[in-house]
């Protein structure tokens, strides 16, 4: 009997294929190849039977002699690691920075001499608030750290996809996090902003105000991390090889032009799939379509700083790309996907105090805390000072010094001498001139805790960036704020937000005011400074300015039917293709459909796993039979019905009308709507996708 159970449990093992065999490839030869390795403990003794514990007879207890047992399960309950505190849930890939040309001029950092150099990069994105297992479409910022493994050792980029923060001072960090994360008797809600807590502390809060409409711009709710900006958000410093300093922000750009998706869709889209995001990159990478950012910096000097409007150590403050050009410098590729998600995206270790020479702080009181925290964080998570020694974290130059032992250390100094200085003449020195120098700026002052005058405007700038947004995109942000407001229970707080909203912008602060039914409109909140009204619309600013000029690598999915027309579906795919593009195939059943001319066509979706938020544009390519079967699917009726109601781009066939006609939709509703029968029509289709959306049609839906 023991020996049939065995046999059966060994069956069904093998009868599936491993999921190593559909990762990399790397494991896959030893499947295929016939030589499968002998199972062993973690010290190397060959396993003789995984299936059944060591007992004392067939139905008898288990002994605890069973180290193979003991050990696979020992080490099973300690597999998870303290989860980040902030920018849990995240997903990362390896790439490259290619150097455009030599900045020495400005910086002496190794990784910007030389023209082509191309240095090696990992990229983790993340949401903020979230869990860990959390969705990917919470409206939220979006983390966008860099590590890049220089010659002169690791510099870590750890940036944000929204320019600005909350607070001022990091001692306001744990505050801040506290009332953004769910609420600590209850534990909900997860990986959202819309309860009191939140809404409580960021009204309390006014330097917050121009990061409020950040995060109630469509910027929280990206399409894909491929289609985000990146910010280092604080201004740094670049010091070149004559100790001279150079203050510079950076400001990552996606090639493919910026994207985010409506509200209403992200909440779908988190239902649908919520891997959304980390599902796109991975996907994009393994097709080998590489997503690509260009780094650009705003380089200034001290001169301007004086001169500019606010001060630019206030991190709740930009400084508009028409005031001061970004100016290109190198290009960050991502063309590969983790071997191990635990070992790579979760055990790299991120911390803004990691910068080569070359590149140095400024003393924004923001960065000066997040220099002390980051370090602290990786000893709490990662469990030992030797987290550097793990491959992911470990520089890729050469390296020397005489930190030894303490927990898992793989590295210790060789040799006699682990001091310095020693008269052996071993180990290594320090070198005054390739070393790090601190930029020696004058300091002096008197030890105080204060907020400088200099960083009392919490409003002009959330004003400007409200006013450089299109009419589509001001219609989201009070969308948002509304929805959020509306989950908040405590009446005080709403009309709080309100009488800062007053300061900003008053039809949108009456809009929200309208939409949450209150009556009597609050006083505008008490500014420190009066609000400026001369700061002219920044078009950087608009994501919607700002899109892509084609519809490379975004996706359209094309609902078929048995009996649909193999000519225009060929047609169609190959103008996807040529576009840069990617389609997908939705079906009625998931095994494909059988066009007209009897050949078989292979779905990816089963039409209630493919709903239309999962794609940039639709198709219906459907025969008459085919959209008479699919009126009475609740799905079907949802996917057109979605897609038009979030502003897609619609391809059909006229044998597809009654189906848009159960959903709603009427043909010659607008241009959005492209019939697909007569000639010409599938460039038509895909010039109009270069668009993205057909915003117009949003004030008709009403979203
Ligand atoms: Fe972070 N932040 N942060 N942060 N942050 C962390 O470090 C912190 C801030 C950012 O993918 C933690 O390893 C303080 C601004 C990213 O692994 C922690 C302050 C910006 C990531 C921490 C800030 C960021 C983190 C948690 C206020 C944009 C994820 C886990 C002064 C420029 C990195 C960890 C990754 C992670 C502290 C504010 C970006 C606790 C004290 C501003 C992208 O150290």
């Amino acid at each position: 009997m023991a020996k049939s159970a065995r046999r059966s449990a060994r069956q069904s093992a093998s009868g599936q294929e491993p999921d190593s065999a559909r990762g990399n490839g790397g494991e896959l030869h030893q499947i295929a190849g016939g030589e499968t390795p002998t199972l062993t403990t973690a010290l190397g003794t060959p396993v003789s039977d995984d299936q059944n514990t060591l007992r004392i007879g067939e139905r008898g207890p288990a002994l605890i002699e069973d180290s193979h047992f003991r050990e696979k399960i020992f080490h099973f309950d300690h597999e998870r690691i303290p989860e980040r505190v902030v920018h849990a849930r995240g997903y990362g890939a390896h790439g490259y920075f290619e150097t455009y040309e030599s900045l020495a001029k400005y910086t002496r950092a190794d990784i910007f001499q030389r023209a082509g150099e191309k240095t090696p990069a990992f990229v983790r994105f993340s949401t903020v608030a979230g869990n860990k297992g959390s969705f990917d479409l919470a409206r939220d910022v979006r983390g966008f750290a860099v590590k890049l493994y220089t010659r002169e050792g690791n510099w870590d980029l750890v940036g944000n996809n929204i320019p600005v923060f909350f607070i001022q001072d990091a001692i306001k960090f744990p505050d801040l996090i506290h009332a953004a994360k769910q609420e600590p008797d209850r534990a909900f809600p997860q990986a959202q902003t819309a309860h009191d807590n939140f809404w409580d502390f960021i009204s309390l809060m006014p330097e917050s105000m121009h990061m409020v409409m950040w995060i109630m711009s469509d910027r929280a709710i990206p399409r894909s991390f491929r289609f985000m900006q990146g910010f280092g958000v604080h201004t740094f410093r670049l010091v070149n090889a004559k100790d001279e300093s150079t203050f510079v922000k950076f400001i990552w750009k996606p090639k493919l032009g910026m994207q985010s998706v409506v509200w209403n869709e992200a909440v779908k889209i988190n239902g649908a799939d919520p891997d959304f995001h980390r599902r796109d990159l991975w996907d994009a990478i393994q097709s080998g379509n590489f997503p690509e950012w260009e780094l650009t910096v705003q380089l200034f000097d001290q001169a301007f700083a004086d001169s500019f409007d606010f001060d630019i150590l206030d991190a709740t403050k930009i400084i508009p790309e028409e005031v001061l050009e970004p100016i290109p410098v190198g290009r960050l590729v991502l063309d590969r996907m983790p071997d191990n998600f635990f070992a790579e995206t979760e055990q790299v270790a991120f911390m803004t105090q990691n910068v080569p020479p070359g590149i140095d702080f400024s003393n924004d009181p923001l960065l000066q805390g997040r220099n002390f925290s980051y370090l602290d964080t990786q000893l709490k998570r990662l469990g030992s000072p030797n987290f550097t020694h793990l491959p992911i974290n470990a520089p890729k130059c050469p390296f020397a010094h005489f930190q030894q032992d303490g927990h898992m250390a793989m590295r210790n100094p060789v040799g006699r001498a682990n001091y310095e200085p020693n008269s052996w003449g071993l180990g290594p020195r320090e070198d005054p001139q390739r070393g790090f120098r601190s930029f020696a700026d004058a300091e002096d002052g008197q030890k105080v805790r204060l907020r400088a005058e200099s960083f009392a405007d919490h409003y002009s700038q959330a004003r400007q960036f409200f006013n450089s947004q299109t009419p589509p995109e001001q219609r989201h942000i009070a969308m948002a704020l509304t929805f959020e407001l509306s989950k908040v229970q405590a009446p005080a707080i709403r009309e709080r937000m309100v009488s800062h909203l007053l300061n900003i912008d008053e039809t949108l602060a009456t809009t929200v005011a309208d939409k949450l039914g209150i009556r009597n409109m609050p006083d505008p909140a008490e500014a420190a400074v009066p609000t400026r009204d001369d700061l002219p619309p920044s078009p950087a600013l608009s994501i919607i300015e700002n899109g892509p000029d084609s519809f490379k690598g975004r996706k359209v999915g094309v609902l078929l039917s048995n009996g649909t027309d193999p000519a225009l579906f060929e047609e169609l795919r190959s103008a996807i293709e040529t576009e840069g593009a990617v389609m997908e195939v939705i079906a009625p059943k998931v095994g494909g459909v059988d066009a007209a001319d009897g050949t078989h066509i292979e779905a990816r979706h089963m039409i209630d796993g493919g709903p239309s938020v999962l794609f940039d544009a639709v198709v219906l390519l459907l025969s008459e039979e085919g959209a008479e079967m699919l009126l009475d699917e609740a799905a079907a009726k949802d996917f057109v019905s979605d897609a038009f109601a979030h502003c897609k781009f619609i391809g059909f066939t006229a044998a597809a009308q009654p189906l848009l006609a159960k959903a709603g939709v009427a043909p010659d509703a607008d241009e959005g709507l492209i019939g697909l029968d007569t000639a010409g029509s599938v460039k038509t289709f895909i010039e109009a996708c270069r668009k993205l959306r057909l915003w117009a049609r949003e004030t008709a839906v009403k979203l």
